[in-house]
């Protein structure tokens, strides 16, 4: 069965038995006041309406039986996968690895890695803990796709600019199709968030799709019905 989604730039195909929902990072360090974002210095309510849609998402795949993965941007206590040019670049309040109020910044098992309530994973859902901006970079992701005959990923989470777009570019160059849900992705610069989305788009859909949340559910419905 294919779903016919009304996207940008041109109507989105998506496999039902191949297409997976991946989760970028959803997790309390970018979400929550006193993690890496606020660390960064930068206001983490403006990623707020992305946690609601991202819930409505989350429910629809769970109710259709299709697979979810999880991801956190979370490194090894001994920051071992973390480069020294990622820890010392900038000035933040916070470095990766230091003890903040929810714990070791981005350090994997800390309350700042948890994913926020409202998206938590259910029992066997994948849970990737990747220590780039990409899922792919350094983790298993590719393989579990493979292995289960994914070839589609429709894509939410924070930040747009950031880890979502790192994965959607590293998802495209692997050969998956990918569809961004607009209302499931925020940035701490709105800006950045319509210029991506503009350029993930642009060109014949030179690194995937986007469509509303509502698009991607009638399109799914119009599919079981
Ligand atoms: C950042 C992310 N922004 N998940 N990480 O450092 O986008």
């Amino acid at each position: 069965m294919i779903a016919e989604i009304d996207a940008r730039p041109f109507t989105f195909r998506m496999p039902i038995d191949g297409t997976a929902l991946i989760l970028i990072d959803m997790q309390r360090d970018f979400l929550d006041p006193g993690g890496f974002g606020a660390a960064l210095g930068n206001d983490v309510c403006l990623l707020r309406p992305a946690v609601a849609a991202c819930g409505r998402l989350l429910a629809t795949f769970r109710a259709s039986g299709m697979p979810v993965i999880h991801t956190r941007e979370a490194h090894r206590p001994d920051l071992s996968d973390c480069p020294p040019a990622k820890r010392l670049r900038g000035t933040p309040l916070l470095r990766i690895g230091d003890e903040g109020p929810m714990g070791r910044i981005l350090v994997a098992g800390e309350a700042g890695t948890e994913i926020v309530t409202e998206c938590a994973p259910a029992a066997g859902e994948l849970v990737i803990d990747k220590p780039g901006k990409g899922a792919f970079y350094n983790t298993g992701l590719n393989r579990y796709l493979g292995d289960n005959g994914i070839t589609t990923l429709v894509v939410g989470g924070v930040t747009t600019e950031v880890c979502v777009q790192t994965t959607l570019r590293e998802a495209n160059d692997r050969g998956y199709d990918c569809l961004l849900i607009e209302e499931a992705t925020e940035s701490y610069v709105p800006e950045f968030k319509r210029v991506t989305l503009d350029m993930i788009r642009a060109q014949g859909a030179i690194v995937g799709w986007t469509c509303t949340l509502s698009a991607f559910e009638s399109g799914l419905a119009r599919c079981f019905h």
